[in-house]
């Protein structure tokens, strides 16, 4: 392998010639690229055949990281930097003319998740190859990723995302690998072998495509496997060829994009099944290459399920051990049981998946057959236990009023429950799961979430790297603990003036990116404030968009009032179904039109809806933030992500103490963010107590009324009725994610914003103070907490 930049030139060049016959100078720019990204991928097989032999060779156990999502974005800098060989291929491929930069942007986006739990998922593989702990991705290798954004006339318009059509180079099939899934049929007992059969069945054939998980400065190279739905061999006699086709076909054809409904919900529930099945049945076949059988699976691997979308781990793993390796029912259980650990990510009751009795009897009868078993010992368990109290027992069955809850599933048969950050962990044991806790005393936990900071500031933010590593040194990128080195320099005048130099040159990359794409000129002196995230009613962009009619009315109306230049930008995907989700893109839009092209006002106002927020976008966005808006109603958002790619790009949050806000503001102390509106128990007592009225709010303070009627008055739109869905949302509907009680604590936490950026010292030493703690948000930290406290691994040493 290339150690130099002469040696990577002449592989370069003899790849080219080798793959298209051509030399450097004559091949296409995606010729170039291919052959960049293949040479990439054979530097890290090298490791990667190296950590798969160490593993095996010392019996290690390994962690199985079960999710229906990795929002895994671009990898090609990512592993260049990890591997590092970023600046040998970048000087190599400069002296051919070639700037590596036009290479990257060739690079397809793998969005393979939704939001939040997908990029966490990423985040998590990235943190355990870095800190050299042996483990397994599994999902799916859906077809279309999730689906690109445009915006037409102000509207949502969906895209497919085409992913794979330039090839995926990372990935490499392995057929060998492969193995049959079985769908719908019956269950028959067979007296001879004395044991159930699942006959009649419609096999599927699942193959593994694996793509290397390259870790930074170690020898550790993981892998994620993405599961394909193919055609069997062994295809129904009596089924039209072309049917069956189809409907395998549309397994792994896309990726769910909807978490507000649940359409499609056949559908859903085999790809469930199909990549847990195809996963569970790879883990036990390289289980028994190595030990005579799975009595010590457990000690061996521990699976994480990502949310309840792989719930189905728990049964199939004890039809697995029961039907194929004739394990009794109780030794089964205690294997599945000290396997199996659950990661919930929401609390929201519309979120929480139950599946139709029916649909998986007729969809997987041999699973669903375990399923009734599991909930029928569970009862008794919870009978014993509670003195047959029937209250209690009605909370928690496994199988109720005709559904299967899977998080009742998923916690009856893990070892492990935990949440994703200190509140909602919390609110999952005191409120929601309550009676759980109460049976299962000690399963319960909480693992704070955090992102990767090399993805999400070392290589997204080179810029501040270099000032960090000149003040502080760059042991931070192996322990960003060492980010708190920074605490000495908050208050240095000179580190705070490049730090804002810093902050002004990366608003300047974002400014142009708007641009080019907005056609909006943005001034990189004006305030950043900045909200991306999925649009939920619950994150309250709605809130923000209400501000800013707010800010623009006062303004127009009083002639003394100016704010400081603010930039509001906003990025959201909504899911295709959520009628009022786009209503509130369209209702940004609108209000982008008129305040920017308003020049009375535009000086100081300024609206940017950017389009198809992701992965790549947000590498250019989380650098260039004033201000992180954090706005959820206080005890929706089960963590937040977002939240802590600004804090460690030096943005200050503005935010609810929801999530993972609450921790981020014990850390950086109070002076050192804002934050504003009720807080968790205040918003529980005003449900409990049915008092809160939208109109009480409308009719007592002028502002308010005046922005809501804006919705209705043809301000933002020529028909009165455009907007009307938003106006019933807060009126007709009461207002259920509280934006009117807090509108006025926000509107004030915007003023302290407002005076606070104009105190440049001040300002850049709190901005300062949010990167020297933000180590703590990395998820190095997190998953050197799941290993202490439920995945128990070594790290591979060669
Ligand atoms: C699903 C639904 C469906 C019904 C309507 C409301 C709603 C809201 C959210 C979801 C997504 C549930 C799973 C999820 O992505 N959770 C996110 O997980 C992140 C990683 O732990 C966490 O930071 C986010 O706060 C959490 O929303």
């Amino acid at each position: 392998m290339f150690k130099t930049k002469e040696e990577f030139k002449y592989e370069f060049s003899k790849r080219i010639i080798e793959a298209y016959g051509r030399t450097v100078e004559e091949s296409h720019i995606t010729e170039k690229f291919m052959v960049l990204e293949s040479m990439v991928r054979d530097y890290a097989s090298v490791n990667w055949a190296m950590t798969k032999m160490a593993v095996q060779q010392k019996s290690m156990k390994q962690l199985h990281y079960f999710s229906m999502e990795f929002l895994i974005g671009r990898l090609l800098v990512n592993n260049m930097m990890n591997l590092g060989i970023y600046d040998i291929a970048k000087e190599g491929l400069a002296e051919f003319d070639i700037n590596i930069h036009e290479l990257e942007e060739l690079e397809a986006d793998a969005g393979l998740g939704n939001g939040g739990l997908g990029r966490l998922a990423a985040c998590f593989i990235d943190s355990l190859a870095s800190l050299s702990y042996p483990a397994f991705g599994q999902t799916i290798r859906y077809d279309y990723g999730f689906f690109k954004q445009k915006i037409e006339d102000g509207y949502q318009v969906e895209v497919p995302d085409q992913w794979l059509q330039l090839g995926y180079k990372w990935e490499v099939r392995k057929p060998k690998h492969a193995c049959e899934i079985k769908f719908w049929g019956k269950v028959i007992w067979n007296d001879k072998k004395g044991k159930w059969e699942h006959v009649e069945a419609e096999s599927v054939r699942a193959v593994p495509y694996d793509v290397p998980v390259v870790g930074n400065d170690t020898l550790i190279t993981n892998t994620l496997r993405l599961w394909k739905a193919e055609p069997s061999e062994n295809i129904p006699v009596n089924k039209d060829f072309q049917q069956y086709a189809n409907e395998v076909n549309m397994i792994c054809q896309t990726l769910y994009p909807d978490d507000s409904t649940l359409a499609g919900k056949i559908l859903r529930l085999k790809q469930q099944y199909f990549f847990v099945a195809a996963g569970l049945n790879s883990i036990v076949r390289a289980h028994l290459r190595v030990y005579k059988d799975l009595s010590n699976f457990h000690e061996k691997n521990v699976i994480q399920l990502n949310d309840t979308h792989p719930v189905l781990v728990i049964p199939e793993l004890m039809r697995i051990l029961l039907d194929e390796y004739d394990y009794e029912w109780d030794d089964a259980w205690e294997i599945v049981k000290h396997s199996c650990a659950y990661t919930n990510h929401t609390i929201l009751a519309e979120a929480l998946e139950k599946w139709p009795v029916d649909m998986m009897r007729d969809l997987l009868p041999r699973v669903y057959q375990i399923i009734e078993e599991i909930d029928r010992r569970f009862v008794g368990f919870v009978k014993q236990k509670t003195d047959g109290n029937e209250d209690i027992l009605n909370k928690v069955r496994i199988i109720n009023n005709g559904q299967v809850h899977m998080a009742h599933l998923a916690i009856a048969g893990s070892f492990s429950v935990n949440g994703v950050a200190g509140l909602h962990s919390e609110i999952l044991m005191t409120r929601e799961m309550k009676e759980f806790n109460d049976l299962y005393p000690g399963k319960f936990n909480n693992k704070t979430n955090g992102v990767t900071h090399r993805r999400w500031l070392a290589y997204s933010n080179p810029e501040l790297t270099a000032l960090l590593k000149e003040t502080i040194g760059d042991e931070w990128i192996k322990e960003p603990d060492q980010l708190t080195c920074l605490n000495k320099y908050v208050n240095d005048s000179i580190v705070q003036a490049k730090f804002y130099n810093v902050k002004q040159k990366r608003k300047q990359v974002l400014a142009d990116y708007i641009k080019e794409h907005n056609d909006i000129d943005v001034d990189v002196n004006s305030i950043f404030d900045i909200q991306v995230k999925r649009l939920h009613a619950y994150k309250r962009q709605l809130l923000n968009v209400m501000h800013i009619i707010y800010l623009y009315q006062e303004m127009k109306q009083n002639p003394n009032f100016r704010i400081y230049p603010r930039t509001f930008i906003f990025g959201a995907k909504a899911a295709p179904s959520y009628y009022f989700a786009k209503k509130v893109i369209k209702l940004i839009n609108s209000v982008a039109d008129k305040v920017n092209n308003d020049p009375e006002t535009n000086q100081f106002l300024k609206v940017v809806f950017l389009e198809n927020y992701g992965v790549t976008l947000a590498e250019k966005i989380m650098p260039a933030a004033d201000v992180s808006e954090q706005i959820s109603t206080a005890g929706k958002e089960a963590s937040g992500t977002g939240n802590m790619k600004f804090m460690l790009n030096g943005a200050v949050t503005l935010g609810t103490l929801d999530g993972a806000n609450v921790e981020i503001a014990e850390r950086v102390g109070e002076d050192n963010v804002v934050i504003f509106g009720l807080r968790d128990h205040e918003v529980e007592a005003l449900k409990a107590s049915h008092s809160y009225s939208a109109w009480n709010y409308y009719n007592n303070n002028p502002k308010i009324k005046k922005v809501v009627d804006s919705l209705t008055d043809g301000t933002f739109h020529p028909s009165r009725e455009e907007f009307k869905i938003i106006f019933d949302e807060l009126m007709s509907k009461n207002d259920e994610y509280f934006l009117l009680a807090d509108f006025e604590a926000y509107r004030q936490a915007q003023e302290k914003i407002n005076d606070l950026y104009q105190q440049r010292q001040k300002w850049s030493a709190m901005c300062l103070k949010n990167i020297a703690e933000a180590g703590y948000f990395s998820s190095d930290r997190t998953i050197e907490e799941y290993v202490r406290d439920i995945w128990h691994l070594e790290k591979v040493k060669h």
